[in-house]
């Protein structure tokens, strides 16, 4: 059995590139690239690669991580700038034994000697998007951190290899230097093989204090399906927030485990993702939670049209 989920309705053209791989006996590790490749090169997709929201300071710092559940390597860039795949760069570095997480100038020193490809990552758009939102904050009084579209992968192939990632420009408006969930082992991604994968998107300060995605990978090795252990993990982690803290944010989860059966879990009302395995073709699916589970169906075509033309309708500044 092979199979792979990733977060968000945006990521099925690059799933789908992922699958061709899959099912022509490639490996989960070059497939989850491929389409996470894809993700961070799609211009329109906010919260990753080219086109990534910016931080404060109007610049575009990226935090991506690749895991291998066969073998435990794991790569991180944080922070990195100006190139245009940061999830190839954590997968070179998941192969060191050491420094294979690197932060900032150091990440982007390593990516420049390693040959990988430079790019400006602010696009006009994003630049619209930003002075937009200087001006709703000043207006509106508004939050600048609100939204989130974070790219997380869990892949299963054929030999029974099981790689996550993910790949995020973080939160917009975020902080120079702020670093999220998504880099972060256990926390944003987490990998076993011989048990399965997860994956989270949401508040990363929120998502590291439970590091939810090695949570659910336990609760799957202690013998949960996917669904169960997404929803156990979640709802158990919510609890504990809202009573130390009285509040919680945004998180969504996915998972898959080495039968190829997924699950997901989400605290809002409209988290999308799409699959696929030996026995279900790629799709867009909507996940919302009700009383303490979350339910999913298919995303009706004329929801996916409507995703799409708000991501990609024309910007103009305020
Ligand atoms: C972060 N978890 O940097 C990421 C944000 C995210 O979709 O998921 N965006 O905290």
């Amino acid at each position: 059995m092979w199979g792979i989920i990733a977060t968000w309705c945006m990521a099925r053209e690059g799933l789908e590139k992922a699958v061709r791989m899959l099912k022509n006996k490639e490996k989960a590790g070059e497939a989850l690239e491929t389409a996470i490749r894809d993700v961070e090169d799609f211009p329109y997709y906010k919260s990753v690669g080219y086109g990534g929201l910016p931080n404060e300071e109007m610049e575009v710092e990226l935090d991506a991580a690749y895991m291998d559940g066969s073998n435990f390597d794991f790569g991180a860039v944080c922070a990195i700038k100006d190139f245009a795949n940061p999830v190839s760069v954590a997968k070179k570095l998941s192969k060191l034994n050491e420094n294979s997480m690197l932060v900032s100038t150091g990440a982007e020193a390593y990516a420049h000697r390693e040959g990988f490809e430079r790019k400006n990552m602010l696009t006009d758009r994003a630049k619209i998007h930003y002075k937009n939102r200087v001006k709703d904050i000043a207006d509106y009084n508004l939050k600048p951190y609100s939204g989130h579209d974070t790219v997380g992968m869990v892949c299963l192939d054929m030999y029974g290899n099981i790689v996550s990632g993910t790949s995020t420009s973080g939160l917009f408006m975020k902080r120079k230097g702020r670093v999220g969930d998504s880099p972060i082992i256990g926390s944003g991604l987490y990998a076993d093989s011989e048990i399965g994968g997860a994956s989270a998107t949401g508040l990363g300060e929120d998502i590291m204090k439970g590091i939810i995605s090695y949570e659910i990978v336990r609760l799957m090795e202690a013998g949960a399906d996917p669904q169960t252990a997404c929803d156990k993990a979640v709802n158990k982690f919510e609890k504990k927030m809202l009573k130390k803290r009285g509040k919680i944010g945004d998180i969504s989860v996915i998972a898959m485990n080495s039968k190829g059966e997924w699950g997901v879990a989400t605290n809002i009302d409209n988290f999308s993702f799409v699959a696929a395995n030996e026995i279900s073709d790629v799709k867009i699916y909507r996940a919302k939670r009700i009383n303490g589970k979350t339910i999913y169906e298919f995303a009706s075509e004329e929801w996916i049209e409507e995703y799409m033309k708000k991501r990609t309708e024309p910007l103009e500044e305020k």
